[in-house]
């Protein structure tokens, strides 16, 4: 298949699920067309069967705000034309999905049938779409995609509650490829802690972009409470509007250097495997890919019990889940964690285990595949 897809290519978990399909896709023999504003943050360009198309933006100066939305569908319809593309695959509903929409009506005119397939990650839906100036064109967009894929129960049902869309939402849950995301081995895996820990320090770590929903505060303040009953350190990868915040009270509590601040990362494939606990506090997360990518590592998460997240993790099993804001707690079963082994070794085992079992690509990327097929199908069928 010729897939086109679209996605935010900046730092967020949309962008990494969309762009780790495009690899998977095109691994698997299809051909892989990005159009977005800028390269995807994970693509390294010299990929076999991906092609980068940049959605230029005009800046004409009577445009106070230039219209991306416009300038995406024109590219998209473009990209398809010229690529014979069969299908596009948006992810994140605003705009992408009623960019999507233009392309297709446009192509439509010369007898170029695009279906066209929108993924929902969760901001799109619970913050964005719920704003309500901005719901009747989400809606619009889900309804108008010829497909609609969500990434967990959770937002299925959140969707299907507030929108109440007629378009079937199909859930097909974030993967991980883990033959890239795995244990290291152990001598590769020490020499890679002592860049930033002594020998029998723990590593605790937290991947996000720092938005109010991540509550970076939180993992300071958990971090805070478990460095005073245990020797450890803590990875802040990432970067975003909470950071100079995080960093401040990091300060404050006096453990500024025990807190390495490591900015955006573009392997964190080969930093997630050194650390010992993820920290996932958030105020919400419709999957909480980052905590699938430690699983995968072998490292368990704690996190607070929101949105899709028990779908994900298994209390006391693959890691441990919290209500939001409880840092005494969520510390005290970090620390707890930390300090039985045993547990921890089962726990960590049963993460990778859960991971591989049923998260990997190797199982996810045909339901995509075959879901592109079923579109492709109805497509095809007259006045589909
Ligand atoms: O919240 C973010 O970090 C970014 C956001 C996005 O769309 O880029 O993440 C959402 O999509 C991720 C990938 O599917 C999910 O793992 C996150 O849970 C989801 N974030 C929220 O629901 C808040």
């Amino acid at each position: 298949m010729k897939i086109g897809i679209t996605c935010y290519p900046t730092y967020g978990g949309s962008g990494v699920v969309a762009t780790e399909l495009g690899i998977e896709l095109a691994a698997a023999g299809h051909q892989v067309h990005f159009i977005a504003y800028s390269q995807p943050f994970r693509l390294r360009g010299r990929e076999q069967d991906i092609a980068f198309h940049e959605v230029p933006v005009s800046n004409y100066p009577l445009f106070e705000y230039p219209p991306y939305d416009l300038a995406l569908a024109t590219r998209m319809a473009e990209v398809a034309a010229y690529y014979e593309l069969d299908l596009l695959h948006v992810h994140y509903a605003i705009p992408h999905s009623i960019s999507a929409y233009l392309a297709r009506q446009m192509l439509l005119r010369q007898n170029h049938r695009l279906p066209f397939i929108t993924t929902l990650h969760g901001t799109d839906i619970t913050l964005v779409g719920l704003d309500h100036s901005y719901l009747p064109i989400t809606r619009f967009g889900i309804d108008e995609s010829d497909g609609v894929t969500a990434i967990s129960n959770y937002l299925r049902d959140m969707t299907i509650q507030e929108f109440h869309p007629e378009r079937p939402i199909h859930v097909i849950p974030n993967f991980v490829n883990c033959d890239v995301y795995l244990p290291l081995d152990e001598a590769v895996r020490t020499a890679g802690r002592a860049r930033y820990a002594e020998p029998g320090e723990k590593i605790l770590v937290h991947l996000s972009n720092f938005r109010p929903v991540k509550r970076t505060a939180d993992v300071i303040r958990i971090f805070s409470r478990v460095a005073r009953e245990l020797p450890a350190r803590l990875l802040m990868i990432g970067d975003g509007p909470d950071r100079s915040a995080a960093e401040w009270l990091a300060h404050r509590e006096g453990i500024q250097d025990r807190v390495h601040f490591l900015g955006k990362q573009s392997s964190v494939s080969e930093i997630l495997p050194l650390a010992d606990l993820l920290l996932m506090p958030s105020e919400l997360e419709s999957f909480g890919l980052v905590a699938l990518e430690a699983m995968a590592c072998r490292v368990p998460t704690i996190a607070t019990r929101v949105g899709g997240v028990p779908e994900l993790i298994e209390d006391g099993v693959t890691g441990r889940l919290f209500p939001v804001g409880d840092v005494e707690e969520m510390a005290g079963a970090a620390v707890e964690l930390l300090s039985d082994s045993s547990r921890y070794l089962a726990m960590a085992d049963a993460a990778r285990r859960t991971a591989q079992s049923r998260y990997c690509a190797s199982k996810i990327i045909p339901l995509y595949e075959a879901f592109y097929q079923e579109i492709l199908s109805g497509a095809a069928t007259p006045g589909a």
